[in-house]
Order: structure tokens, then sequence, then C-alpha cells
């Protein structure tokens, strides 16, 4: 599929984490504009993955989902974990297919299975079906259930490292509200420009003590699974979605901003 990009919406930037339940709305508008022009030129196939903010975070830690099914309380948490996750998709969809997207919903929880925090099944064709006709594909980080804890959380990152590896997409996009890796987080001084091989380990070294961190694990393990798909010599592309143009520059490659990872 040519000119394939997964873009990843993350839940620090769509939602307010500071507020449960408390979306981003003028962040959604901005980035819909911009992959609206996108969408409109039909040149681009595009597959966007959003993550779970103050929407999925709070109950996930408030029902301890990571750790599995525990006791009935675990059962009430799942329901009501994959409800909010479906309340937030709907706030993106509705703003996206205002700006004239014709995004297609797709509830991860229903299409994935999980055992022991790994991804072992992902429904796929409805994506493969879905880009074929000009629709655009959107998932989120969401529960799934685990043949040996009973759930476990998917993170919109590992939904994306699996359908890298399925889609072979051109660019993967980390839309985050940062500018890129930092070194010296949470300062925020020194910009990584570009990842690779030199430099590699030196900015895991640098990230690793001082990354926060949230139930699907914050930006040390997030940094890992970019580099995996990096690895698999895809381009991978971290920018900050709170500045408007930047998606569409990265989508268009038109300017190197953000940090790149090339592998
Ligand atoms: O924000 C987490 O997805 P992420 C989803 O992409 C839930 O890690 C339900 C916490």
């Amino acid at each position: 599929m040519s000119n394939l990009m997964i873009i990843k919406l993350g839940g620090s930037v769509i939602t307010d984490k500071t507020k449960f339940k408390s979306v981003r709305t003028g962040v959604l508008e901005s980035v819909s504009k911009e992959l609206a022009q996108v969408v409109k030129t039909g040149d681009y196939n595009l597959i966007i993955v959003h993550g779970g903010g103050s929407f999925g975070h709070p109950l996930a830690h408030k029902y301890k989902l990571t750790e599995g099914i525990l006791n009935f309380e675990s059962l009430i948490g799942i329901s009501e974990t994959i409800d909010s996750m479906r309340s937030l998709s709907l706030y993106v969809t509705e703003i996206m297919r205002k700006h004239g997207i014709p995004v297609f919903p797709i509830q991860t929880s229903a299409i994935a299975l999980m055992d022991k925090d790994q991804l072992i099944y992902f429904f796929q064709e409805t994506i493969k079906h879905a880009l074929t006709r000009h629709l655009v594909p959107l998932l989120w980080g969401d529960v799934a259930l685990d043949l040996s804890k009973g759930c476990s959380i998917l993170s919109g990152d590992e939904i994306i490292r699996f359908l890298s590896k399925k889609f072979s997409p051109d660019k993967v996009i980390f839309g985050t509200d940062v500018d890129g890796v930092f070194l010296d987080f949470p300062t925020n001084s020194k910009l990584v420009r570009v990842i690779n091989s030199d430099n590699l380990d030196r900015v895991m070294n640098a990230i690793k003590p001082v990354s926060y961190t949230d139930v699907t694990g914050g930006f040390y393990k997030k940094m890992q699974v970019m580099i995996d798909i990096a690895r698999q010599g895809i381009l991978v592309q971290i920018i900050n979605l709170l500045r408007p143009g930047n998606l569409l520059k990265a989508i268009k490659n038109l300017d190197k901003i953000g940090t790149i990872i090339e592998l």
C-alpha cells in the first residue's frame, strides 16, 4: 500500500491528563484540519491510533486492570474502561468527520486478545479492507482480554508496533505534547534531532532514569517500541501536536521537525 502512514495521537495531547475525562477539543480540531487536507489529496493512506489519556489511565489504575481479573470489581472496571475509551473515540470521530475525514472507528477490545500482557491475536482484515475503500481506520489503546490474567491493557503504541509489522507503513508519526526526545527531561532544553545507531545507547541511557511512567509503561517503554519499529526500516518521527502545522509537515516530509529515528 503506497504512502501509508500510521499516526499516534497521544492521550496526553488529545486529553487534559490533569482532569478526569477532559478532551482537548482545540487540539483535536487543529489535528483534524491538517489530517483532512491530507485525506482530500487522495495521495496518502492513514491509520490513526489514539491513546487513553484521562479517559483510560485513571480507570485502568483504579481497577488495577494491569494486574488482570482479580475479583468482581475488575469486571465492572473492564466494562467501564472500555466504555470510557469508546466515549473518547466518539469525540475524536465526531470532530474528524466534521472536517470531512471518513473515519472508520474500530474498537480495539473487540478484535484483540493478549496472553501474559503480549498481543497474540489481532483481527486486521477490517483495517486492510477499510483502507482499500479510502476509509481512515481509527483504533485506540484499550482493555483486552488476556488468556492467562483475564485482562490486560493494550496500549496504542503496542497496536502500532503490531500494525507496523503487518502493514509496513512508510512512516510512523508519534504525536505528543513535547517537541521530541530530550536528553534532559523534564527541563527539556536538549532536543535530539535524529536518533540513529551512533547515538542510540547514549539517548536511551539519558532518558531511562528520568522517564515518567503510566499504566502502559511510560516514555522509556514507548521509546523501545519506537526503536523496534525503526529497526524494521520504517521512519519514525516524534512531533509536538500542540504546534499547529507540525502534523502536516511530518506527513508531507516537509521539515525535519521533532525527533526522527532512523535505524
Ligand atoms: O495511552 C492506554 O493506551 P495508551 C489505554 O496508548 C488505557 O497507553 C485503557 C489505559
